[in-house]
């Protein structure tokens, strides 16, 4: 069905579905929505986003992607679940969330997540071809902010494989270039859904050093975390990737702060905390998309302040 269609969150869903439903929200809420392809995976699958906005091209724009790492698929689901409550609730939103410019990208690792549906459940990586060695390079290794450091393996063997180079994978180039497209001032906020932990971190991952504003990050993510224990009595543990998990090199939310200058880059790791893990069961989708909904409004919140 060219046209796509309507999704549940009662299950995980395969790529297609996923970016039926892209199309279908695009085609169905044309004053809202539309869609792009900012550019083709490895196996050449599309790399596609759900932009969202009333419109005015001065808004804030917050980047939220999902789906970076192949297993964690709450990731995706979380991501579509928010998408979909800001489509369909669009109308009586606050102004906060009304006055932004949504970009989100559910599945930005396409050929990973269905390698782990079709072959492998706790595949990782991209499907980087190495010839005869093993296939794969950690997505979330491969951006181009202290590219190469701690936390990272220069084997293509590795989970944590960095890659040949910064943005060596299309994947995460297309990312980096499209954000890099618009002025500079146009991005206030970066959000990567991951999986597993229930955390909410800010850079830097690279090392145990703190931005200046790490009060101002900090805050928000205290903030949401507050809100979703009230609301759904999850806790959520906050600090900076690399005090509060491990260092790590090349993430995602680095670049987005160190070379692209956005205020608010997170990277959320949603449930659970471990006892199903990467596995998670169709059946914690809603709780978790509520979840990723609060940290989304919230930081929402932050940016209309300024
Ligand atoms: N965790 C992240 C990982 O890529 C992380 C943790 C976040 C590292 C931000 C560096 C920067 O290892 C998962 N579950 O993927
Ligand atoms: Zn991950």
């Amino acid at each position: 069905n060219r046209d796509g269609k309507r999704l549940t969150w009662k299950a995980y869903h395969r790529l297609q579905d996923i970016h039926d439903f892209i199309d279908y929200m695009a085609k169905t809420y044309p004053d809202i929505c539309s869609t792009e392809t900012i550019g083709h995976s490895v196996e050449k699958r599309p790399l596609k986003i759900l932009k969202i906005s009333n419109g005015n091209a001065r808004n804030p724009g917050i980047w939220i992607d999902g789906g970076m790492h192949a297993r964690e698929w709450i990731s995706p689901a979380t991501v579509t679940y928010v998408a979909h409550q800001l489509i369909e609730g669009w109308e009586q939103l606050p102004e906060h969330m009304r006055n932004i410019n949504w970009y989100i990208h559910p599945v930005s690792n396409p050929d990973g997540y269905e390698y782990s549906h079709t072959t492998d459940r706790l595949w990782r990586k991209n499907m980087r071809s190495h010839g005869r060695q093993c296939p794969g390079v950690d997505l979330n290794r491969n951006f181009g902010y202290k590219w190469g450091g701690k936390g990272t393996s220069a084997s293509p063997c590795a989970q944590t494989y960095r890659g040949s180079k910064a943005f060596s994978e299309p994947e995460t180039f297309y990312i980096s270039k499209y954000i890099s497209g618009f002025p500079r001032e146009t991005f206030q906020a970066y959000l990567s859904f991951h999986s597993y932990g229930q955390y909410i971190l800010y850079p830097w991952g690279y090392d145990y050093h703190l931005t200046k504003d790490r009060a101002d990050l900090d805050r928000v993510a205290r903030q949401a975390g507050s809100i979703i224990t009230k609301s759904s009595g999850v806790k959520y543990t906050v600090g900076s990737s690399a005090t509060t998990l491990y260092p790590a090199a090349g993430g995602s939310d680095d670049w987005a702060k160190g070379i692209a200058g956005i205020k608010y880059a997170y990277t959320i790791e949603m449930g659970d905390t471990g006892r199903y893990g990467f596995v998670l069961p169709a059946r914690h989708i809603e709780r978790n998309g509520n979840d990723g909904y609060t940290f989304v409004d919230t930081v929402a919140r932050a940016v209309a302040q300024g």
